[in-house]
């Protein structure tokens, strides 16, 4: 029989690689999208609706999938954003966990089944820096309303487990980036703009803190990690990064050099994208996860950076290629 996962937030970058990952080792996935899209109409097979400001249907939804393993990636994930909307954030990125423990409490209970859960923690936990590199046991200072519900999260994460004897995990995730990332993010901010300057259709790029540190994997190597940490005997907590950090400015040289192109004559400081609180480093130390998991990133920042660019290169160019074919 095949095994059957969940996916919430199955539209975002993580659902992307994750479902594909899933379906590669044989499982049946289904997936949870928000119905906030103007338009909507029937979903997609396997997906359901369910916005987790509210998730009323969430019991029904279990009914339906019978999963085994549920990986819960949905959120309001973008942490400026969270600033301006801090309650809808800590609906979502907070309570919305929350509201699936306990749905999945109620089921494990009428079922008599027992279900891997997987929750989406962020190194956004850590926030203000205590001590780096960032290991399972350093204490967290979450620096924005975005990682403040993602620590409500992670503790009732533990809580059900500890309660209730469930098997329910944090995977600690490190920044991870893809051709998949959305746009709103620094990476892909500054990728899609690459090509975009490289093809001569924008003069300049806007950016935040240009000084910030992250320690930045690629997503397809990350998803693996939340498999693996459902596949141990006893439900655990694991930090996942590459143990490297680097400033945005860094990104900037290997995005722009990716194209023979010198950043500086094109990067502008716009304080619009600065944040009430910075997180001014994350750097992971993943010891347990490798001794534990056996699990290793395989993809380096330079290769990211370049594999991120040649993606957005080959998008800009079919978009102008659309667009000097309608004028
Ligand atoms: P994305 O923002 O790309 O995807 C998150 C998904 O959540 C969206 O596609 C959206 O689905 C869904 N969502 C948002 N609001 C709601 C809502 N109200 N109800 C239901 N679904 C909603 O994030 P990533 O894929 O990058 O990250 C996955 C998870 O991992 C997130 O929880 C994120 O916070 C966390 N994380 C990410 C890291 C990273 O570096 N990428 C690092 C550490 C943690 P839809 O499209 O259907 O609206
Ligand atoms: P982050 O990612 O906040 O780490 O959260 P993001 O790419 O948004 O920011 C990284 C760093 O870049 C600086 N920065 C800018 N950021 C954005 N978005 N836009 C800019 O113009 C800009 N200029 C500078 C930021 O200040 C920051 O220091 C991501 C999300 O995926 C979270 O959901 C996840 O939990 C964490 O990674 C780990």
């Amino acid at each position: 029989m095949k095994r059957v996962a969940l996916i919430t937030g199955i539209n975002g970058q993580d659902g992307y690689y994750l479902s594909r990952f899933l379906k590669s080792k044989d499982y049946d996935v289904h997936g949870i999208t928000s119905c906030s899209k103007p338009g909507i109409g029937e979903p997609p097979a396997n997906c359901y609706y369910c916005d987790f400001a509210e998730g009323s249907n969430l019991n029904q939804i279990l009914g339906t999938v019978q999963p085994d393993e549920i990986y819960h990636l949905a959120a309001q994930s973008h942490v400026r954003l969270s600033f301006d909307i801090p309650v809808y954030t800590a609906e979502v990125t907070g309570v919305g966990t929350l509201r699936l423990l306990e749905a999945l409490r109620y089921y494990e209970e009428q079922s008599q089944k027992k279900i891997r859960f997987y929750q989406a923690s962020s190194s956004e936990m850590f926030g203000k820096v205590v001590e780096s590199p960032q290991s399972e046991t350093t204490p967290f200072h979450p620096r924005s309303p975005y990682a403040c519900a993602k620590v409500f999260s992670y503790w009732q994460t533990i809580n059900y487990r500890e309660s209730y004897g469930m098997y329910a995990c944090n995977g600690i995730l490190f920044n991870h980036e893809s051709p998949r990332r959305g746009e709103a993010f620094v990476t892909r901010k500054i990728t899609k703009a690459v090509a975009r300057i490289k093809l001569g259709m924008q003069d300049k790029l806007y950016l935040g803190n240009i000084d910030a540190k992250r320690d930045w994997g690629f997503a397809g190597d990350y998803v693996e990690a939340m498999w693996l940490i459902l596949q141990q005997d006893k439900p655990d907590d694991f930090v996942i990064g590459t143990g490297e950090t680097h400033s945005v400015r860094e990104f900037l040289e290997a995005a722009f050099g990716a194209v023979d192109l010198d950043w500086k004559q094109y990067v502008e400081i716009d304080p619009q994208y600065y944040r009430p609180a910075e997180v001014e480093l994350l750097c992971a130390d993943p010891t347990k996860a490798r001794e534990k998991l056996n699990w290793e990133p395989k993809v380096s920042f330079e290769e990211l950076a370049r594999l991120m660019v040649e993606a957005d290169m080959k998008l800009t160019q079919q978009e102008k290629i659309l667009n000097e074919a309608a004028s």
